[in-house]
């Protein structure tokens, strides 16, 4: 089969993050994970980075940017999705989804579960925004590495689909 390429875009949403940007840990890791995923017909450009305080709004205004205007194929945010009073990630981007994927969802939730309970306290949602596949994982550099990892193998397809 032929070469693919996917673009990405990765939104790390985290108050200490957004004043300073040095403390964001969780962007560059998902960055890192992106690029050791890619292989020889497979490519995953991450060509949008970004971060914002917890605000409903700021994410809100991202994530339709770089979905409806910049047409990415996938979009992760980090942070936000835990039961703090700050964290409205998951009811920042539940409306902008068109189609829920409970099944990526699913996979995350149950891949981490197996690593650690604390995973049943990851609010994750995902889904389908136009022709943008939508994830959110949590905010330690440790949980978005694995609830990434955890569907990496199925997105070129879940793009595939669709584009
Ligand atoms: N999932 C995995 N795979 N690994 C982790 O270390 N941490 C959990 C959970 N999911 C974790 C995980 C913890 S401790 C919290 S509080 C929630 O993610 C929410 O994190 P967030 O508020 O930073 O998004
Ligand atoms: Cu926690």
């Amino acid at each position: 089969s032929e070469a693919q390429e996917y673009s990405v875009g990765i939104l790390t949403v985290s108050d200490t993050a957004s004043a300073d940007p040095t403390r964001d840990l969780s962007g560059p890791t998902l960055k890192t994970v992106f690029k050791q995923a890619s292989e020889e017909k497979i490519t995953f450009n991450v060509n949008k980075s970004a971060i914002v305080p917890d605000d409903f709004e700021q994410i809100q205004n991202i994530v339709k940017e770089w979905s409806d205007n910049e047409n990415l194929d996938i979009v992760v945010t980090t942070g936000g999705t835990g039961f703090g009073v700050k964290d409205i990630t998951p009811e920042a981007i539940e409306p902008l989804l068109q189609k829920i994927s409970p099944g990526i969802t699913y996979a995350m939730i149950t891949t981490s579960l197996q690593k650690t309970p604390f995973a049943a306290l990851s609010r994750l949602v995902s889904g389908v925004r136009g022709k943008t596949i939508i994830m959110t994982v949590p905010g330690s550099p440790r949980g978005a590495k694995e609830n990434l990892e955890a569907v990496m193998s199925v997105l070129p397809h879940a793009v595939d689909l669709v584009r």
